[in-house]
């Protein structure tokens, strides 16, 4: 991978020292990784190298063949892929080139997460020659977006284009063998200059696709950015979260203040452990002022995930009504915990007539209960596997995003199928009601045309639905 001999003289070589001294047997993952000390800093590097070494992490001091993570941070992909093209580095195929995130996640999961595509620092496609990692991993994509792309020109009645995105999509379809560089595009130029045609476009849509989509992933992974947001900054020209920062043109909702300000935390996943102790604390603040407030962990952790990107609560009250008020009291008592917190309350009361006239589609993803996006601040002290520990930052806490819902008891057992998830099972399950069994299920009630269902458990919508009970860990799919 590394050609050597080629490789330009290091001006100034810092030590890594290794402190933990670690021999094979330390060793817990396959997963190699080589940590760049370009914009980390030396000491940080030290200091990050011994963390993961103690952790059981193989953290190599030189880039070498068996480095299978390259880890940088503060270096754009554009420095970054400089920096290792001048090192000579030939074949990155197997070679996942990350971002500090993904080690920072890592080290607080105690095992290698996987990489998603937004820890990836991509190579900048616009210099790219050799195009083969990305088509590879975007063939996939690329069919779906090719699709669209004929659609969009067979509708405006542009037939050369329309032919060349149906081709390029079948072009795709077709292959029995996985494409590993533009290369084996090439190969396929069996239908001679047509065919080549298509190929550009392939290589020029990747290109656009990208490094367009890549950072559509990274904007909107900040709390409070959605496609719109990200598409303007997108078209204001800017490419990094550093340069979001930076641009003091910009003005920020409070949402996406929160988010920058605590993006490191709340990109990286919450453990159960985590909710757990999150948990408490939201229990020990309602129970504040009512001890038989009724206070559940929902979403995927009900389903028994063992990492989630936040935490979900159904609060409620035993007595119909009591709930009405009882969010602005939880936050009051989350004093020095809460972050941030964008509260949603209806100033109407929630009404079934209102409610079925909603097309079902919007109810999937809509309820009236009153709740509030949050963030809060959980202690190290308070999760016994971190009791002692301390982020790579210094910093004694982390930032969890929260979500609160507070239906009144009525809906509770609505509330809590809903917020249980997987929102795939919730979709089927919606859908199952519709067409199979002409009812309208949504977070609320179940609604037999006019006639609303009661239930007061899950077990009872269930077998109001003529389905067998399912639990929540069998709701992943
Ligand atoms: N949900 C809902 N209405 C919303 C938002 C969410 O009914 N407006 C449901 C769908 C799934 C569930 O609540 C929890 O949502 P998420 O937290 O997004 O999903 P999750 O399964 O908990 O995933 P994660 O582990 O990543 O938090
Ligand atoms: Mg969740």
């Amino acid at each position: 991978m590394f050609a050597k001999p080629h490789a330009p003289p290091v001006k100034k070589r810092q030590k890594v020292t290794n402190s933990s001294n670690v021999s094979e047997s330390d060793i817990k993952f396959q997963e190699v990784i080589f940590l760049v000390e370009r914009k980390m800093g030396s000491t940080r590097r030290n200091f990050l190298t011994n963390l993961g070494r103690r952790k059981g992490f193989r953290i190599e001091d030189s880039l070498n063949n068996a480095v299978t993570h390259i880890v940088a941070e503060g270096n754009s992909p554009d420095e970054l892929w400089k920096w290792l093209q001048d090192r000579n580095v030939k074949d990155m195929t197997d070679v996942a080139v990350v971002d500090i995130s993904w080690f920072t996640e890592s080290m607080r999961a105690g095992t290698p997460v996987s990489v998603e595509s937004r820890h990836r620092l991509v190579y900048p496609t616009y210099k790219m020659g050799n195009i083969s990692v990305i088509v590879s991993s975007l063939c996939f994509i690329m069919q779906d977006a090719f699709d669209v792309l004929a659609e969009h020109f067979e509708f405006n009645e542009n037939k050369g284009h329309c032919l060349a995105f149906m081709r390029a999509s079948s072009v795709l379809k077709s292959l029995s063998y996985t494409i590993r560089n533009y290369r084996d595009l090439e190969g396929l130029a069996c239908l001679g200059p047509q065919t080549k045609a298509v190929i550009q476009v392939i290589r020029h849509c990747c290109v656009i696709f990208i490094s367009c989509s890549q950072l559509y992933f990274l904007f909107t992974s900040i709390f409070g950015v959605g496609l719109k947001t990200a598409e303007k900054w997108y078209r204001k020209g800017l490419r990094s979260l550093d340069e979001v920062k930076a641009d003091t043109s910009l003005r920020f909702t409070k949402m996406q203040k929160a988010g920058l300000l605590y993006y490191d935390d709340i990109i990286s996943s919450v453990s159960w452990e985590e909710a757990k102790a999150v948990g408490q604390i939201v229990k020990d603040a309602c129970r504040r002022f009512d001890p038989d407030a009724a206070v559940v962990i929902t979403g995927g952790f009900r389903r028994g995930k063992e990492f989630g990107h936040d935490v979900d609560f159904i609060i409620t009250t035993p007595e119909n009504g009591k709930e009405v008020g009882l969010l602005q009291k939880v936050l009051s008592e989350l004093t020095y915990q809460l972050l941030y917190h964008r509260p949603h309350s209806f100033s109407h009361p929630y009404s079934i007539a209102q409610v079925c006239s909603e097309s079902p589609t919007n109810l999937m993803s809509m309820d009236h209960f009153e709740k509030c996006f949050a963030i809060l601040k959980l202690k190290k002290e308070l999760v016994s596997s971190k009791q002692s520990e301390k982020d790579i930052n210094g910093k004694d806490w982390k930032a969890i995003r929260v979500d609160l819902v507070i239906p009144p008891m009525n809906c509770y057992a609505f509330a809590l199928l809903g917020w249980s998830g997987s929102r795939q099972f919730e979709r089927d399950l919606r859908r199952y009601a519709n067409v199979e069994k002409k009812m309208l299920l949504d977070n609320h009630g179940l609604y037999d045309k006019t006639t609303f269902l009661s239930a007061k458990t899950e077990e009872d919508i269930f077998a109001h639905l003529g389905l067998e009970y399912l639990d929540p860990s069998e709701r992943n799919a």
